[in-house]
């Protein structure tokens, strides 16, 4: 993976990080099958209840993220801030350690979200600035998808060692909707009445409840749409824009879609808080367009 990365632009401090990473998913997807689903007794700063996985999941990216020279600092949905890691460091790190565990137990798909930002401060930046970012899908199969700012990749895990697969990038032409927050319908008539259309309109259905495998699915297949809109009790969702959002807009922007939050680019979205959420509409561009003109 080193070479493959510095043969895309990364420089060797960004590849060497990276690596670190996926030496971390590695073990995260190990841990997966190995740890109990049950309760950790903890919440996290959205006063979520945690699940032992999602304390391990975080704990093994810390330490190989502590290992690693180049880190500045450390960011996860986990911690209510950052973690200063050394003055040194090139990179500060975000990431959603687990993503979708409660999808764990019963054995459906779930993620690790990462960005990397340069410099050790974030607030007032965008998520534009990421010099990389990637998701693992944790499913039948182990993938890594990244971008370093050059296309978007694929690895396979197998035998702990990372495997080269391709590009991945949209163009199909294939209609899938993948509708977060169908609860928002009760008090949005323009979110049901665009679910209504593309029912009638014979849209494939895709919605696993795990943001990572639904938007992994539209970029495997080269096109579709994943929305998880606001509504009036909770006007900007709750998907987080740095751990969350932010990475997985640039690796859709950069296979060649997009993501909004239905006014802006999710990329354009000023940080002013780490806990910060945003709605999301994410995919193939006419789609992303036509979510956002029939939610605006
Ligand atoms: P989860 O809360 O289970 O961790 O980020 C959170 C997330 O999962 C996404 O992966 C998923 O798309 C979304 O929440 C599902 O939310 P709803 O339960 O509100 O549908």
């Amino acid at each position: 993976m080193f070479d493959f990365l510095q043969k895309n632009g990364a420089s060797m401090e960004l590849a060497e990080l990276i690596v670190e990473l996926s030496r971390a998913c590695a073990g995260i997807s190990n841990a997966i099958v190995h740890t109990s689903t049950g309760k950790a007794g903890t919440q996290n700063v959205y006063g979520e209840d945690q699940l032992a996985l999602d304390v391990q999941a975080e704990n093994i990216l810390e330490n190989h993220l502590k290992s690693c020279p180049f880190v500045a600092a450390i960011g996860s949905e986990e911690l209510d801030d950052l973690i200063h890691v050394r003055d040194d460091g090139k990179y500060t790190v975000v990431h959603d350690p687990l993503d979708g565990s409660s999808l764990v137990n019963v054995n459906m798909a779930v993620g690790t979200i990462v960005g990397i930002y340069e410099g050790s401060d974030l607030i007032g930046r965008t998520a534009r600035e990421q010099v990389a970012a990637l998701y693992v899908v944790y499913g039948p199969r182990t993938t890594l998808v990244l971008t370093v700012g050059d296309g978007v990749h694929e690895f396979l895990l197998l035998d702990d060692v990372w495997k080269y697969e391709g590009e991945l990038s949209l163009g199909g032409d294939k209609a899938y909707f993948a509708p977060g927050n169908l609860r928002a319908t009760k008090e949005r008539d323009d979110y049901f009445a665009l679910i209504c259309e593309f029912m009638k309109e014979q849209y494939t259905l895709r919605y696993s409840g795990g943001m990572v495998p639904d938007i992994n699915h539209i970029l495997k297949k080269g096109s579709g749409v994943f929305l998880y809109p606001g509504m009036p009790s909770a006007p900007d969702g709750k998907l987080r824009l740095l751990f969350e959002c932010g990475p997985m807009a640039m690796i859709m922007e950069q296979a060649g879609g997009s993501a909004s939050n239905g006014e802006i680019d999710i990329l354009d979205i000023k940080v002013k808080d780490l806990t910060q959420i945003t709605p999301i509409l994410i995919g193939s561009k006419k789609e992303v367009s036509r979510a956002a003109s029939a939610l605006s």
